[in-house]
């Protein structure tokens, strides 16, 4: 957000404040006042004018203006109503050379996931991709991915949903334990007994051999989202607890990511603290076949490790498969 237009906030949010007052704590003339306030009212802010001054009585439920109202981090937001995928459009961007660039859509009419699969994404949900360009090489980006994970069950988990995360990427609110021992076995393959998928990331990188030029991490998160509308599995914040504040909600995700990538360190405990996988039986479909044991642990940058009974499988890619506890 323009700068000047972040103090003006500041100072409406100690309380109203007259247009002279506003003027001699900005350094700006009242005319220049007088057209912040107005592209602010324009961008959704309510400010009424009042006896006592400006006040400040309400923010935009989302918009570039409302997420970048609640960030902290110093990223910048370029929102749309509509885009087909928030990811495509990060990555022009991207090419164009911008840098800590969060690219969000109110809705998505070509998402998509891993290996060219659909991103069910109405409105409601929260679809941002966020482009970076760290100073790391290519072989360091699957941390990226983890830290999007972190960063949105962490916002989850403030908003009230008990979300964990299934290595790598998928951040899914778990099944009652009991209901996944007692549930009903088909033939002989384990069910899966993955929990109901709440977000997804998808992280698509440029870089030469040494470093990346830059990373583009897509986060797609059923928010306030009818469940009933998405694929089969899938749930939202909206039907596991209550509709969310959009722009706190993603600012929230977008500042946690920020610290968490400012450390690639710090991922993986972070991720360890909110993983599902550790620790379960798991099958694991690689471009090299399927991995099947207990996954036991993760590894920089996040390759998951999964002990076969007869030897310990380092997995750097693959769709990961919770079974039911043997
Ligand atoms: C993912 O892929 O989970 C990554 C999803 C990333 C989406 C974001 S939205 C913003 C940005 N822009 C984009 O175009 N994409 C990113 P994957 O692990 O491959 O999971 C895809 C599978 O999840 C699909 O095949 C469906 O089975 C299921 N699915 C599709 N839409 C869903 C939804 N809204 N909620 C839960 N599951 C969904």
């Amino acid at each position: 957000m323009q700068e000047t237009r972040r103090r003006v906030l500041a100072a409406l949010e100690t309380g109203p404040t007259a247009g002279p007052a506003l003027a001699e704590e900005l350094d700006i003339s009242r005319a220049a006042v007088w057209n912040h306030v107005e592209a602010l009212r324009d961008a959704g802010f309510d400010i009424a004018d009042t006896t006592d001054g400006y006040d400040l009585v309400s923010v935009p439920e989302y918009g570039e203006a409302a997420i970048e109202y609640e960030l902290d981090a110093d990223f910048d937001v370029s929102f749309h109503d509509e885009l087909a995928s928030t990811n495509a459009t990060a990555r022009d961007r991207a090419a164009e050379g911008v840098d800590r660039l969060a690219v969000v859509a109110g809705r998505q009419t070509g998402g998509r996931g891993r290996l060219d699969r659909e991103w069910s994404s109405p409105a409601g949900g929260v679809y941002a991709s966020l482009v970076v360009r760290p100073d790391v090489p290519p072989s360091a980006t699957p941390a990226y991915t983890l830290a999007a994970a972190v960063a949105v069950a962490d916002a989850a988990q403030a908003a009230g949903v008990d979300a964990g995360i299934k290595w790598p990427n998928d951040v899914l609110v778990p099944e009652p334990t009991a209901e996944a021992a007692d549930g009903p076995t088909t033939g002989d393959r384990d069910p899966p007994t993955d929990g109901a998928k709440l977000a997804g990331v998808l992280t698509e990188m440029e870089g030469e051999a040494d470093r990346v030029s830059w990373v583009v991490v897509g986060i797609g998160v059923n928010a306030n989202v009818d469940a009933a509308t998405l694929p089969a599995g899938a749930t939202s914040l909206a039907a596991e607890a209550a509709p969310v504040t959009r722009r706190d909600f993603l600012a929230r995700v977008i500042d946690r990511f920020v610290e968490l990538t400012a450390d690639l360190d710090t991922v993986l405990s972070a991720w360890r603290d909110r993983a599902l996988t550790l620790g379960r039986e798991v099958r694991v479909e690689t471009p090299r076949g399927t991995v099947e044991g207990t996954a036991t642990d993760i590894e920089f940058p996040g390759a998951l490790l999964v002990d076969t009974g007869d030897e310990t499988v380092r997995v750097s890619a693959g769709d990961c498969e919770h079974l039911r506890p043997r």
